[in-house]
């Protein structure tokens, strides 16, 4: 029980994306209003989609980045990619990639199917991707297309 009171205190707590929000700053309804509206293609919007459930945004301003690369969860959480940009991918899965790694215990996982090619299989701007973590450990995750790039997160699972 007091792994899931420090596990909402970190959620909270999540400064890097709160702070690539707040250039955008809607509120929950506007958001979703927005995206109703189609805000998403409208010429001269430059902030992209919004994510107000991410926990971690790829892709934001174009870049080839996860923000934050560095995320800590409680055992039994889950975390959101959310696409700011088209072109990315999550792979949590060494035989797709040298720097990918996980505990021995855990099960692999990637944005795209165990049949589908690593570099080729992109969410889409826009799209999200989630997945619960239920063992604890180090999870080193890439973007295929672009981890050598450096386009590379981690999420610590206490
Ligand atoms: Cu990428």
């Amino acid at each position: 029980m007091d792994g899931v009171d420090r596990g909402r205190q970190r959620r909270s707590g999540r400064s890097k994306v709160g702070a690539w929000r707040e250039f955008f700053r809607p509120t929950r309804r506007e958001t979703v209003a927005a995206l109703g509206a189609g805000l998403v293609g409208l010429p001269g919007c430059l902030s992209g989609p919004s994510f107000p459930d991410a926990d971690v945004v790829a892709g934001a301003d174009g870049e080839n980045t996860f923000e934050p690369a560095a995320l800590t969860v409680a055992v039994g959480n889950s975390v959101t990619w959310g696409f700011a940009s088209a072109g990315h991918n999550v792979c949590c899965r060494p035989e797709d990639s040298d720097d990918a790694g996980l505990p021995a215990d855990a099960a692999a996982f990637a944005s795209y199917g165990p049949d589908e090619s690593p570099e080729g299989s992109l969410v889409p701007r826009g799209g999200t991707y989630e997945y619960t973590f239920e063992v604890p450990g180090t999870y080193d995750y890439v973007c295929v297309p672009h981890e050598s790039l450096g386009m590379t997160g981690t999420v610590t699972v206490e």
